[in-house]
């Protein structure tokens, strides 16, 4: 069956967002997100979601229409027509903790949204999932991992910063303030309570290091069978590094990003008793030569948003295969549609031997998914159901849409929010 794609539609969305800590601020009272619809008419729609930020969503639209006429299992064409309508532009990567931007990352985050929509339409066409179209399953439940975070309580009062970021979301926070060890062994106790995790990820780098170390520490007592992680996104100077290293030697399975660049990474590596894993320091196929051959890191946590989607992905890891090093997945804030796709991937892909990040116990139960694909027992069952196995539920797109136009936000930028409740704060990497 031949199918065109007709119309390209890019929704922003809104949704919110808890105040999450780390390295570079605090997380704003809404997390943005750009909802891609391919559409090839008779309800034929295929569907991918990505960051929401202002020049991203500029991109997208400025890619949209280039694409008509296009057919879905043609991902070469789609490739070139997004390299045609970008014409090399190298936007800035202000997504997240990642540095530096290049012509080929910007092509590669503005691409990945519309191959997974392409694989999406495909897999409606032939009636498979999208794991089928990757080469198949290798695991029919994807193992995902707590995400766990120092946070406040709640966002400040109304009568404050509100008005800058646009009016603070209805509480849908079921998590309380954790900023001690006890906090955070109660978010986890919470988290896997709900989603049944079988490891735990501690986002760090917000603390002086002795602290973090302490909160792993009362993790793992109460979690000795727990696989944990600690991530300071480049928080501390290569010596700091070293002595976190060996001072939680045998309590982490790795440790990720404590310090940035390659060189510093490698460095650590070489004195770390445990694996280096990073999604700041590899971050495009530039950054493999360099960051493999001096043994920076064991473990690349993948991310199909700006690797340049899903079959790149599996491309990835098919590189890490032959360098030896491990498969882990990313997350930023994140939709349903994001998880779908991670979860295809995750289930087509043999060398991922990590369970996967994922912030959605932080998405507040809000969703633009009819039925989101439910994290149990630690895992997403992968969907029998054709493409990523998930359908638009369009009066929550709207609702999330009307979210986006009220809040006042238009690109992420934790710093600048922290600095409203404490106005010398700045961001340094490395801190400590
Ligand atoms: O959501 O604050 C956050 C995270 O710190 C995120 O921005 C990072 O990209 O999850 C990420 C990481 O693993 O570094
Ligand atoms: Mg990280």
């Amino acid at each position: 069956m031949t199918a065109r794609i007709r119309e390209v539609v890019v929704t922003p969305v809104a949704f919110p967002d808890p105040p999450l800590l780390n390295s570079a601020g605090v997380h704003q009272p809404w997390a943005l997100r750009a909802i891609v619809e391919l559409r090839c008419g008779d309800g034929l729609i295929g569907l991918g979601e990505t960051y929401g930020d202002a020049p991203h969503l500029e991109l997208l639209r400025g890619v949209g229409p280039t694409l008509v006429g296009l057919d879905p299992f043609d991902t070469n064409g789609l490739w070139r027509r997004v390299g045609r309508a970008l014409g090399g532009v190298d936007a800035p990567d202000r997504h997240g903790l990642t540095g530096g931007s290049s012509p080929q990352k910007t092509a590669l985050r503005v691409f990945s949204p519309f191959e997974v929509a392409c694989l999406d339409l495909q897999g409606h066409l032939i009636g498979r999932p999208v794991a089928d179209l990757l080469g198949g399953r290798v695991r029919d439940r994807v193992p995902f991992s707590a995400y766990l975070f120092y946070k406040w309580a709640a966002h400040p009062p109304a009568d404050g910063p509100a008005s800058l970021v646009g009016g603070l979301p209805p509480a849908g926070d079921p998590y309380p303030e954790a900023l001690d060890p006890a906090g955070i062994v109660e978010q986890a106790r919470l988290m896997i309570a709900q989603y049944g995790f079988g490891s735990i990820k501690l986002k760090g780098g917000v603390f002086p290091p002795g602290e973090e170390i302490a909160a792993i520490r009362a993790l793992r007592e109460a979690f000795p069978e727990l696989p944990l992680r600690l991530d300071p996104n480049a928080a501390w100077s290569v010596a700091t590094s070293i002595r976190v290293a060996e001072e939680t030697e045998g309590l982490l399975e790795y440790l990720e990003d404590p310090t940035p660049g390659i060189a510093g990474m490698a460095e650590v590596a070489e004195a770390a008793p445990m694996p280096l894993a990073t999604n700041m320091c590899v971050v495009s196929p530039a950054d493999i030569p360099p960051g493999f051959t001096q043994e920076a890191v064991g473990v690349v946590l993948s991310d199909h948003h700006y690797w340049g989607g899903l079959r790149r992905s599996a491309e990835l890891a098919a590189m890490c295969r032959t360098w030896g090093v491990g498969v882990s997945m990313h997350s930023n804030s994140h939709l349903g549609i994001s998880l779908a796709a991670m979860t295809q991937l995750g289930a087509a892909l043999p060398e991922l031997t990590y369970a996967a990040d994922t912030h959605t116990p932080w998405q507040c139960g809000v969703d633009v998914l009819d039925r989101p694909l439910p994290i149990t027992g630690g895992a997403v069952t992968v969907p029998d159901a054709p493409g990523l196995g998930v359908a638009l539920d369009r009066d929550a797109l709207a609702r999330l849409h009307e979210n986006y136009l009220r809040c006042a936000i238009r690109e992420r930028d934790d710093t600048s929010y922290r600095r409203i409740f404490e106005p010398g704060y700045t961001r340094r990497r490395p801190r400590w």
